[in-house]
């Protein structure tokens, strides 16, 4: 082996502020890899941890792993990284790293190799290569020059082959904003890819531009890993988790049968409602919160991002899909191309007649390699901010977009609807009375805050 002792970094401090830390479940994925090949291994996640880096290196420490996801907290990453001494070998993988491979070599010299795309085997082939030009999906130092080795294929997902989670430091909590639950969360994946074609969406896409081709685990290799899991909600990372419903059937009766008591969040698609008798078996097996890309409120929207159904088909959906308790998330996109301010607005009354619980709201973004990057292209009121990927127009900026979103969510969140969301969740067993009163009350000084920075903003307006 060219590596005996790996550390497994997870470098963010905060991620998101609005939700609480999830697991990072694609370094877990490349521990599982590499831990029958190597001495040791550790794997820790920044965001946790209060004691400087070096105390996690000692003297027999020769491998670095770490994930690099979003292009967030530059400095903290960018000092993280040269912060590894420098007898250790420090490669990179995950969606940032993918996409960026000759800007952080360029910018980051501590950097010895990446790894573009999915990481298991890569990793794997370094413990046991070294940094070599046989390792499909890897680029790498070599004399001064950068070798960027063959494009890897794309595996599809497999049954037999789960993240390392005995090595984790930490448990991993449902939170919003200061909100922290006692309910501990965790991540799996179903499935990878996804067979639709919504135009904006690089879901689909793996971190190399290419489409993954859509494959699913076996039922009963997911449950295998569901009972190997502390948790008590579980998240589907997949990118569609509901493309074949005989699937989801067999899995959920899988669950039943084996008397497994947990919760499960899933990313789906309306059509779900074609089968209310999945529906049923879903909320028996602990299926609880649905995140949904309704998208827009406006045919003429739905139909140029080829999503494969209009407005009048929502609701018919949402007649259905009303019948049953699970949370609906919503995800709706603020600035699609050609709609008005006041048509984006239309969302919160959209939203509040189809009865979604939450809405997620996002303004649109052309990514790397979105297909919208061209449609944006021949519209001469069209523009993609640089850095962002953010699509704004000539008739309103970001920072308009960005208003407009704020100003959906502050009127979606009506006391009718929190008043749902709460009856749900109570439904669904995740929350007591005592913590009913501390959500309300969280919820209260929440939306008062939010009213005193409108009046803020209000007031700077008129001073300016
Ligand atoms: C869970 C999740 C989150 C969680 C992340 C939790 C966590 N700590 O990992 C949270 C909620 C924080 C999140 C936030 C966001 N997310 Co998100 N998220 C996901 C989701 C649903 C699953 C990720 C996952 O676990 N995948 C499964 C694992 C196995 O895959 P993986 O992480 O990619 O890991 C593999 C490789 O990348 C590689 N790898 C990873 N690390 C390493 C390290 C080494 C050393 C090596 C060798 C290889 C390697 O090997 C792994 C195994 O194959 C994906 C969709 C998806 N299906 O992937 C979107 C996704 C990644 N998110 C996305 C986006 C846009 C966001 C947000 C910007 C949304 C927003 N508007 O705020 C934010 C960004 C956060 C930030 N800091 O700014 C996009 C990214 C698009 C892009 N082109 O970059 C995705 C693809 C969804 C989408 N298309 O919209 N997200
Ligand atoms: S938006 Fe959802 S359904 Fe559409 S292509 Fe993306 S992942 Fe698939």
């Amino acid at each position: 082996m060219s590596y005996k002792n790996a550390l497994c970094i997870y470098p963010y401090k905060k991620e998101l502020n609005t939700v609480g830390f999830l697991p990072p479940i694609g370094l877990e994925y490349i521990a599982r890899a590499i831990e029958n090949l190597v001495e040791t291994i550790k794997v820790i996640d920044l965001r946790y941890e209060k004691e400087p880096i070096g105390s996690f290196i000692d003297n027999d420490t020769d491998l670095v792993l770490m994930s690099h996801n979003w292009d967030v907290e530059k400095e903290f990453v960018e000092g993280t990284i040269k912060s590894i001494p420098e007898n250790i070998t420090v490669i990179l993988g995950g969606r940032h790293a993918t996409e960026h491979v000759d800007e952080l070599f360029r910018d980051n010299p501590r950097i010895d190799g990446i790894v573009r795309g999915d990481g298991e085997e890569v990793a794997k082939e370094i413990v046991e290569k070294g940094l070599s030009p046989d390792i499909d999906g890897l680029s790498f130092r070599s004399n001064g020059q950068i070798i960027h080795n063959r494009t890897r294929m794309l595996e599809p997902v497999r049954s037999d082959f789960y993240p390392n989670r005995k090595l984790r430091r930490y448990k991993y909590i449902v939170t919003l904003d200061e909100f922290v639950s006692d309910i501990q969360i965790d991540f799996i994946l179903g499935s990878r890819g996804c067979p639709y074609n919504c135009k904006f969406c690089d879901f689909k896409f793996n971190p190399l531009g290419e489409k993954r081709k859509w494959s699913i685990r076996t039922p009963e290799s997911i449950v295998s890993e569901i009972k190997t899991i502390e948790a008590g909600v579980i998240g589907f990372a997949d990118d569609i988790f509901t493309a074949d419903m005989n699937w989801v059937e067999r899995l959920c009766d899988l669950i039943i049968k084996e008397g497994i008591k947990k919760k499960y969040a899933i990313n789906t698609r309306l059509e779900v409602a074609k089968r209310p008798d999945v529906l049923r078996k879903m909320i028996k097996a602990g299926f609880m919160v649905f995140l949904i890309g309704v998208e827009s409120a406006h045919d003429k929207t739905l139909a140029s991002m080829n999503k494969g159904f209009d407005t009048a088909k929502v609701r018919a959906y949402f007649e259905v899909l009303k019948r049953f308790n699970f949370i609906y998330h919503c995800y709706f996109i603020i600035g699609n191309i050609g709609e008005t301010r006041n048509e984006m607005l239309d969302v919160v009354e959209f939203a509040h007649e189809l009865g979604v619980d939450t809405v997620g709201l996002s303004v649109l973004r052309a990514t790397k390699y979105s297909p919208l990057k061209e449609m944006v292209k021949q519209l001469d009121d069209y523009h993609i901010e640089q850095d962002s990927g953010k699509v704004y127009s000539d008739m309103l900026s970001v920072e308009d977009l960005q208003q407009i979103r704020r100003d959906v969510n502050a009127s979606f969140f009506t006391i009718p609807v929190i008043l749902r969301v709460v009856k749900k969740m109570i439904l669904h067993r995740l929350l007591t009375l005592g913590r009913v009163y501390q959500i309300i009350s969280f919820t209260a000084r929440r939306k008062i805050k939010k009213m005193a920075k409108k009046r803020t903003i209000r007031m700077g307006h008129v001073v300016r």
